[in-house]
């Protein structure tokens, strides 16, 4: 892998204001990992604002040091010399949202609980038509990034902005794993009626993306009955219970070993989706849809490591589900937010041969 030309660019000072993510000076076309925002909500159903998560990251980025002394001694101290770039969020995708929310906001007020009514009905259709549309759009961004070579990572949004991501990494490495860290199981058929509903992402995953091999899920703890089931029965889905993983622990057995556990159950090439409401929600205060419990900042990290580490190749990521408070000043939902991309970008690199 290439490094980028950084020229006069110093990693010591404070990051370029005027630069791009991470206060980083890079093109896209020498930038290794190419960030892809989504501002996308349109099924959002508890507390909205993740539209706002690509730019809450991106302005909160340039406060982190790039230093990495996670994988120092892995020989990638400076995985931002192989050049992290973020797209500029498309106007075909803020118009999408602005449609979609419009339209799913009175099925969203009920529920879903829409009967027979005609209007009701006709604007359920039209936002399924809305989610196709995204999708289609996200796909055709990936696939254009994947087919360059670079690292595909998209920023939500929703979680439902992850399936044309997965889509067009599957199809460029079939037999894919994905590694999906959230509260939430995102295992319902559908929810409120919406086809691709934020609650059915990894459902949508399994069932339509016949390139997915496996979905291992780690620290979910909010689900239904029909979630239980599919996630305990499915042959393709391995589930680690957020109660699961606190009774191992707290019955002595160490964080390592079970992460060594999760890890092997997926296959070679791997997808990271990571909800951000996988953490506890101290570090994710804003997010549509916060529970109790969780993985500590330390827990995430040191699986995301692990897996760069284990000999698996992570081929595209997701951070989905940040959201600002939107109180003047209040930059920490974006910060963590900030912190848990770069992880996922130089956990990407190392895992494909980067070193400096
Ligand atoms: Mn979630």
């Amino acid at each position: 892998m290439k490094k980028a030309d950084f020229g006069k660019f110093d990693p010591n000072g404070a990051g370029t204001a005027d630069g791009n993510i991470f206060g980083l000076p890079f093109t896209e076309q020498e930038s290794n990992v190419v960030l892809i925002p989504v501002p996308f909500e349109m099924t959002t159903s508890y507390g909205r604002g993740t539209a706002k998560g690509p730019m809450a990251i991106f302005d909160a980025s340039p406060q982190l040091d790039l230093f990495d002394g996670d994988l120092a001694e892995h020989g990638l101290p400076r995985p931002w010399e192989f050049g992290i770039f973020m797209e500029q969020p498309a106007a075909r995708i803020k118009a999408l949202n602005k449609e979609g929310s419009q339209v799913a906001k009175p099925i969203v007020a009920k529920g879903g609980r829409i009967g027979s009514n005609k209007t009701l009905q006709s604007k359920l259709a039209k936002a399924n038509k809305i989610s196709h549309s995204l999708n289609e759009f996200v796909f055709t961004r990936c696939q254009k990034q994947l087919q360059r070579n670079k690292i595909v990572g998209v920023v939500g949004g929703d979680h439902s902005v992850s399936f044309g991501a997965v889509q067009a990494v599957a199809q460029k490495y079939p037999g894919l794993g994905i590694l999906h860290i959230d509260a939430h199981a995102d295992l319902r058929t559908a929810y409120e009626g919406f086809e691709h509903s934020h609650a059915s992402i990894m459902n949508n995953v399994i069932r339509k993306i016949p390139g997915v091999a496996k979905l291992v899920q780690v620290a979910i703890r909010d689900f239904c009955d029909e979630e239980y089931q599919l996630a305990t029965t499915h042959k393709k889905i391995a589930c680690y219970f957020d109660s699961q993983l606190r009774d191992r622990q707290m019955k002595g057995e160490s964080f390592a070993k079970i992460t060594q556990e999760i890890i092997s159950q997926l296959p070679k090439k791997v997808y990271v989706s990571f909800d951000i409401d996988g953490l506890e929600p101290s570090l994710c205060p804003s997010t549509g849809t916060p529970v109790a419990g969780g993985l500590s900042f330390h827990h995430a990290c040191f699986l995301i490591k692990a897996l760069a580490l284990s000999g698996k190749i992570i081929v595209g990521f997701d951070l989905n589900e940040v959201a600002p408070s939107g109180r003047q000043g209040d930059e920490w939902d974006g910060n963590v937010g900030a912190r848990i991309l770069y992880k996922l970008c130089s956990a990407s690199l190392l895992s494909q041969g980067a070193q400096n």
